[in-house]
């Protein structure tokens, strides 16, 4: 893990090891599981992650909701939905930036202390890694500092290639981090 200010990390790994108290899911808007991250979660959460995110009524795009981590190391799974990619002219820098925000309210409200985060939107939605990046790092940056209970922020890179964009994009022009 290597540390970029005092409460943001990366990691090049898989979310599901993480351990911290919530872990972020990139689902969709029905909330009932899909491929990539949101697959992989169901899958080491349980039967019981989909039995409870069957009563939350879906969730709208930019939005976020919270649910328990049954078998997971992290005790909550805190569920957003990023924009699909439409070539960046419906609104999709917004959106993705207010995932971030309203996943960080929710865990702060929550009294949440650690939090993993994957690559929003980068998969399946096909968001660019780098645009995608910038405003992940940016979203933290700006909202961290009014969310005091949150004591660490892990950025959870699954490819080599993006954890070196994160790791870019976070360290900006100083070389060596
Ligand atoms: N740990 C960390 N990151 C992961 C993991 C993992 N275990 N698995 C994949 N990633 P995606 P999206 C990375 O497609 O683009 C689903 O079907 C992956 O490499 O999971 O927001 C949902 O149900 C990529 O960088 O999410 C939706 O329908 C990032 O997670 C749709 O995909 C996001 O890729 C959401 O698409």
């Amino acid at each position: 893990m290597e540390t970029f200010q005092e409460k943001i990390a990366i990691v090049h790994g898989d979310i599901i090891l993480q351990a911290v108290d919530a872990i972020v899911n990139a689902a969709n808007t029905t909330l009932l599981g899909g491929g990539g991250v949101d697959g992989a979660i169901h899958q080491a959460a349980g039967p019981d992650l989909l039995a409870e995110c069957l009563t939350l009524g879906g969730c709208k795009t930019g939005e976020a909701k919270m649910t328990k981590g049954y078998r997971l190391t992290a005790r909550w799974v805190i569920h957003t939905v990023g924009p699909v990619w439409a070539g960046g002219v419906q609104g999709e820098d917004a959106l993705l930036q207010s995932c971030y925000q309203n996943v960080l309210k929710l865990a702060e409200t929550h009294q949440i202390k650690s939090i993993a985060l994957p690559s929003i939107s980068t998969g399946a939605y096909q968001f660019p890694i780098e645009r995608a990046a910038r405003i992940a790092v940016g979203a933290v940056r700006m909202f961290l500092p009014m969310m005091p209970q949150i004591r660490q922020v892990v950025f959870v890179l699954f490819s080599q290639s993006d954890y070196d964009v994160y790791k870019q994009t976070l360290g900006g022009l100083q070389i060596g981090n």
